[in-house]
């Protein structure tokens, strides 16, 4: 005779189930394409370019067709921002510091509100987008996640918008791989969101090993990669 025991060790014999549950991905009503940080500001060009940041640009172009919606992210930084070694005597670009809500990286000064160099990428072409989230604008405090600012308290409210439009399940692109992009993935985790990052529409700035830190974390809060091809098929 078979118990539910014997079943249920046969069933977790099998390691890896099908990539979408549903067999194919879920790019409808209750999904949602995030584009973050696609700017002149992470382009070759930009005040902090990430390497090859602009390939990215055609491939979430291309995505973008099969989603019914799409959300935008901009980094939207105030002058003087906290985030910027400028606003630190003595700190280099890349070199980092404690602020009231932990470890700071500090950057080029980027992304200063209403500036060209914040402006998203002039090819991106995302004419069903239907919210852009700007963030980073609180001077006093970074904010790499679009869902939750440094200091793990102070929300955006895109989480609170996904919910109430009823979305489940959202696919994250842009840049950068190993910050924003991480962050805002272990974010919509965290708030239950089913979450893929698309990796090939998305670049690295790769800072001390911080790209293959930001899978392994990823990976292990659930967060699924995938390719654009799973997706356009
Ligand atoms: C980002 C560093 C600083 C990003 C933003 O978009 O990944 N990285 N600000
Ligand atoms: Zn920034």
């Amino acid at each position: 005779f078979l118990r539910h025991g014997a079943l249920g060790l046969a069933a977790s014999a099998v390691p890896f189930g099908p990539l979408f549950a549903a067999g194919k991905p879920d790019t409808g009503a209750k999904a949602a394409l995030i584009v973050v940080d696609v700017q002149n500001c992470f382009v070759p060009g930009g005040t902090l370019p990430v390497g090859k940041g602009d390939e990215v640009v055609p491939i979430i172009n291309k995505l973008a067709g099969s989603f019914e919606n799409i959300v935008v992210t901009q980094d939207w930084h105030t002058p003087g921002h906290a985030s910027f070694a400028s606003s630190h005597p003595g700190k280099k670009p890349f070199e980092t510091t404690k602020l009231s809500y932990g470890q700071q990286v500090l950057w080029p000064d980027h992304c200063v509100q209403g500036t060209d160099d914040a402006a998203l990428h002039k090819d991106l072409k995302l004419p069903t987008a239907q919210l852009i989230v700007r963030k980073g604008y609180h001077k006093a405090m970074d904010s790499y996640s679009a869902f939750e600012e440094a200091d793990h308290k102070s929300a955006t409210g895109l989480g609170g918008y996904l919910k109430q439009r009823g979305i489940r399940t959202v696919y994250i692109t842009g840049l950068a791989t190993d910050f924003c992009v991480a962050w805002t993935a272990m974010d919509a985790r965290k708030l239950g969101f089913e979450t893929y990052v698309i990796e090939d529409a998305t670049r690295a700035i790769d800072l001390n090993g911080s790209l293959a830190a930001a899978w392994k974390q990823m990976t292990s809060k659930g967060v699924k990669r995938i390719q654009s091809a799973d997706v356009l098929g």
